[in-house]
């Protein structure tokens, strides 16, 4: 009798192991590790880069997708970086047919939505260069939002697909 219990438990192990394996098996290709019991983030920024420009240049730029996945719109208030003197968030405006860039107080993230930080529209301006940036470098962004969140995102310095300044 004592015989069968223990063969019984046996067995029982067996089944719970067997039941959670899948569980602990790696997550499908692709899917990035999740923290462990981290509630899923409210604010998500996707491909920070900042823009790589000639040694010489004073400023750049960075750019980035911001999701939103809340229910309350937020707004990115503040940025900064360990590379420049200033890091300020800016649009572009059509100025009557030329692009300007204008400092603004802040970028709107909609609940549900995204901002979009490209080229040509809203960006985060690092001005005042402390040294030549080098390609594929990584520049944590701190990022503060009016609701109080606070992201640091690695941004890898990334040659613009088109130039900025095309040689001549
Ligand atoms: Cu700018």
């Amino acid at each position: 009798m004592k015989a069968l219990t223990h063969l019984a438990r046996l067995l029982a192990v067996t089944l719970v192991v067997t039941l959670l394996a899948p569980a602990s098996a790696a997550p499908p290709e692709g899917t990035p590790p999740a923290p462990k019991d981290a509630p899923p983030a409210k604010i998500e920024v996707k491909s920070p880069h900042v823009r790589l420009l000639p040694p010489t240049a004073p400023n750049t730029g960075a750019f980035m997708v911001i999701e939103n996945h809340g229910d309350a719109d937020v707004k990115l208030v503040r940025a900064s970086n360990p590379v420049s003197r200033a890091t300020e968030l800016h649009t572009h405006l059509d100025e009557g047919g030329v692009k300007k860039m204008r400092q603004v107080p802040f970028i709107l993230v909609p609940a549900g939505g995204q901002a979009l930080l490209q080229p040509g529209g809203f960006h985060v301006m690092l001005i005042g260069l402390e040294r030549p940036l080098r390609e594929d470098e990584v520049i944590p962004l701190t990022l503060g939002f009016d609701d109080g969140t606070e992201l640091v995102v690695e941004a890898p310095v990334k040659r613009p697909v088109a130039p900025a300044h095309a040689p001549k």
